[in-house]
């Protein structure tokens, strides 16, 4: 199987994030990239191959214009400033609670601050999402990295893995967040259908749901939208992710989320799965989206469910089982010393290969009788 990595992300190297205000160590790092690239190395059954650029056109096809100059702009701004720091986040988010009673139109027609604190809350989600100096360029080669991906996929590979870092699937069309900056998994889900005029479906099992790409597909009723999640009661990104999302318009229907109970294991995410890829398997379209995060293994730091190594050979396996056309674009997972061998399970199994030997001694040489 083809890996589209490339070194471009490291760049994006926040070393703390912010939780519940104050300062902790950053969760999405370079060495996440490292690790999964390192193990897919050391298999010998993965190609690394390096991106190409597609410019901004597919990223506006799916973002508001004013995002991608926001995040180009942030940076510069504060230098030009000189105010010295290593990274930026918002003090000031416009929740909706400010705007209540106010009509839609005079709420919609507020204008964007000008100061930049004021615009990183206007841009963005959350204050646990560090912008540093290398973020925009490393979040651009990692759309390029999703829209590579594609381009092997509608090239004719059976399927692809995209090592995209920073992630993208809490990023909405005019916010950024939950460690997202640009929605790789929406954009390559759009540059699809505009490359075939088929449907296409998008698999999100990331332990966070998905709120950025199910906000892009809302109203589209040709993009399916199927995520597995803990419920957003416990989890974040809090506010979306419930059941009855469902879409609305010519979406309705087009969405479906299936929140998991606290340290749901294996058995129980793999039912649920199946569930998932029956309602996928009855929407037309040839190429499925994977929105793919190892942030459900009963290791990670921040998640809450109890996935296994084994149980991410078996979701590959069933994954590959539906005969789609596989782009598999990474999201989270933030277990470093497992992230590797994982990512390697997964993607064995949707390539039809048996899970990888247990790390350990090397394997005998003695051929069995
Ligand atoms: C792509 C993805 O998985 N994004 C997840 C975003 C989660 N953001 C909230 C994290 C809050 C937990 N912070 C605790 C850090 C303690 N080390
Ligand atoms: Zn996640």
């Amino acid at each position: 199987m083809k890996v589209v990595y490339t070194d471009r992300h490291r760049g994006h190297d926040p070393k703390v994030e912010t939780y519940l205000g104050l300062p902790v160590p950053a969760c999405e790092v370079p060495e996440r990239a490292e690790v999964i690239r390192a193990a897919l190395a050391a298999d010998g059954g993965f190609e690394l191959v390096e991106p190409t650029e597609h410019g901004t056109g597919p990223i506006l096809a799916v973002h508001d214009p004013g995002l991608l100059r926001f995040l180009e702009e942030a940076w510069p701004a504060l230098e030009r400033q000189q105010i010295e720091r290593d990274f930026l986040v918002a003090d000031t988010y416009p929740t909706r609670a400010m705007f209540a009673g106010m009509s839609e139109a005079v709420a919609a027609a507020r204008p964007e601050p000008e100061a930049v604190g004021g615009r990183t809350g206007w841009w963005g989600l959350d204050s646990s999402n560090p912008i540093v100096a290398g973020t925009y360029e490393a979040a651009r080669w990692s759309v390029d990295v999703a829209l590579t991906t594609v381009d092997l996929v509608l090239g004719g590979e059976t399927a692809a893995y995209g090592l995209c870092r920073p992630p993208g699937h809490h990023a909405a069309a005019a916010m950024a967040g939950g460690y997202c900056f640009f929605n790789n998994a929406a954009i390559a889900a759009q540059a699809i259908v505009a490359a075939t005029a088929e449907p296409v479906a998008i698999l999100d099992v990331d332990v966070h749901h998905g709120n950025g790409t199910q906000q892009i597909f809302w109203r589209r009723g040709d993009v399916l939208y199927v995520s597995l999640h803990s419920d957003p009661r416990r989890l974040y990104p809090f506010f979306l992710g419930h059941a009855d999302e469902r879409g609305e318009g010519p979406g309705r229907g087009a969405n479906l989320n299936l929140p998991q109970p606290r340290r749901a294991d294996d058995e129980t995410y793999l039912a649920a799965l199946d569930r998932a890829l029956e309602r996928i398997a009855d929407a037309p379209g040839s190429v499925l989206v994977v929105s793919l995060g190892f942030d459900t293994f009963h290791l990670d730091p921040i998640g809450d469910l109890a996935l296994t190594t084994r149980g991410y050979h078996e979701m590959g396996r069933r994954v590959a089982s539906l005969e789609r056309r596989l782009v598999i674009l990474q999201e989270g997972g933030y277990h470093l010393p497992t992230l590797g061998e994982n990512a390697r399970a997964w993607l064995r199994g949707a390539a039809g290969r048996a899970p990888a030997e247990a790390p350990g001694p090397a394997r005998s040489t003695i051929p069995r009788p």
